[in-house]
């Protein structure tokens, strides 16, 4: 890392990265103002900060001419530090300070279970590592660590603040619409993405979905080494699932048995195939990092059981934000579901879910902005039901379900415009799923 002692240092946005960016260049030495726009009241606690930052709170941002450097949340898009000296996102501070090898992990989704997944596997071969970035803990929080591999989860946003990020590996899961306005439009979007491995060189390892045709165009153009993975057939170089074994292949063959492992409560496998190929580009014995599956369970929000009662399991998806997210979990369905959708759109199309839906619900519980354009796709293919709050919803949703069904909540949009995040609306419907319940004289 470059000497940032004397530098003037302007971070914006003072979330979770901001407070991160704030400590680190202050241990520096760097002069630093920090700044959100939101009002002070809506910002929580902000007084460990005040001795160590000039905080400038519910105002618009100052003139980014005036500083050397500008350390941009993952929240404020690039347009907003387009006019900046120089502009780089906590994750490329982080990666400029780690003195170790970074697996980096992106995708539109599954990106958080992989990056658990993989940080445990790596500590089941023998190394230390630990999880950071887009899963909610900063990547800065990681240098100093002692550590042998950084385990990052990246986002599209922290993407267009990078400079020299090259990670030894660096896995795409999927890419499929999201965020587009904020990138603009799928090209952008891509684009973005494709900035993990822009870098790369040498033994470098770019990991890419062979199923999923932006991932794969994404690593065509990568300049390290390219391994694909695929669920549906065997690659040139890289892994894929076969009669309940991965295989991998890079300068042999490689099988590894998962015979006794309970798929439906397993991860993705694709998500299982990704991470155990960013392990072999570490250097880590697949075969002990594959002993982690049998503990894992992926984290909340994410395709989780969360009730059962007369029959019917209530499944909590909040993560489901986009449309290919929920296209996910309605494929995965293995019997009939009333399906709660709805929630802010971020400029992607949901028509193409009605198909999907048609065949796979029995009838769906609509919340939030996207109702409208949700019902519109729907409409005569599915009985549809509108609901004020996720309290209605599930209460409408558990009435019309039969046993055998699964309540799914699984939303296709972000939760912002009536929830602070998904993890609040995932936690609201996990309450009302359990009041509903209880009121039927059952235990969630
Ligand atoms: N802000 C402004 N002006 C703006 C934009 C934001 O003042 O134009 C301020 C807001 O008022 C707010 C602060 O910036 O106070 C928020 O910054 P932020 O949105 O970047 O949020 P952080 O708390 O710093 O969290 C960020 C990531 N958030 C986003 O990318 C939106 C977190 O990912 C990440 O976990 C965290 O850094 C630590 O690395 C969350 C996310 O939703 C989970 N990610 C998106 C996703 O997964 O789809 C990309």
């Amino acid at each position: 890392m470059r000497d940032l002692a004397g530098q003037r240092v302007l971070v914006l946005g003072l979330g979770r990265s901001g407070r991160s960016a704030v400590g680190f260049l202050s241990e520096r030495g760097a002069t630093i103002v920090a700044a959100d726009e939101r009002e002070p009241a809506q910002l929580g606690d902000l007084e460990a900060l005040r001795g160590l930052a000039e905080l400038r709170v519910g105002a618009p941002f100052p003139e980014l001419a005036d500083f050397d450097l500008v350390v941009p949340s993952p929240g404020v898009p690039a347009a907003r530090f387009a006019t900046a000296r120089r502009a780089l996102g906590d994750v490329e501070l982080a990666f400029q300070s780690l003195t170790v090898p970074v697996v980096a992990i992106t995708g539109t989704n599954g990106k958080t279970t992989t990056t658990e997944l993989c940080a445990r596997m790596l500590v089941a071969a023998g190394l230390r590592a630990e999880a950071a970035g887009n899963i909610g803990r900063p990547a800065l929080e990681l240098v100093g660590r002692a550590l042998d591999v950084a385990v990052l989860e990246i986002s599209s946003f922290q993407l267009e603040a990078v400079e020299t990020f090259r990670p030894r590996a660096a896995v795409i899961l999927n890419i499929t619409p999201d965020h587009l306005d904020r990138h603009g439009d799928f090209a952008g979007y891509v684009a973005a993405k494709a900035r993990i491995v822009a870098r790369q060189r040498g033994d470098d390892v770019a990991i890419g979905c062979a199923d999923d045709a932006a991932v794969r165009g994404v690593v065509a153009g990568a300049r390290g080494r390219r391994w694909l993975f695929s669920t549906r057939a065997p690659v040139e170089t890289g892994a894929w699932w076969d009669a309940g074994a991965v295989v991998l292949l890079d300068d042999g063959l490689q099988r590894i048995s998962l015979d006794g492992l309970d798929l439906d409560a397993a991860p993705p496998l694709d998500d299982v195939l990704a991470a155990l190929l960013a392990c072999r580009a570490v250097g880590a014995d697949v075969a002990k990092a594959a002993t982690a599956l049998a503990g894992f369970t992926p984290p909340p929000h994410r395709r989780e059981v969360v009730g059962r009662h007369a029959g019917v399991t209530f499944v909590n998806d909040s993560k489901a934000t986009n449309p290919d997210a929920a296209r996910l979990a309605l494929e995965a369905l293995r019997g009939s579901a009333i399906w709660i959708a709805g929630g802010r759109n971020k400029g992607v199309d949901l028509a193409p879910l009605a198909d999907l839906a048609a065949s796979r619900v029995r009838g769906a519980v609509l919340i939030g902005e996207a109702a409208d354009a949700l019902e519109g796709a729907l409409r005569g293919r599915v009985p549809v039901w509108r609901a004020r709050d996720v309290e209605a919803a599930v209460a409408l949703a558990a009435d019309a379900a039969h046993a055998g069904d699964v309540v799914l909540l699984s939303p296709a949009c972000a939760s912002f415009d009536q929830f602070r995040n998904y993890e609040e609306r995932g936690a609201r419907f996990r309450a009302a799923v359990a009041a509903w319940i209880a009121s039927r004289g059952g235990i969630a």
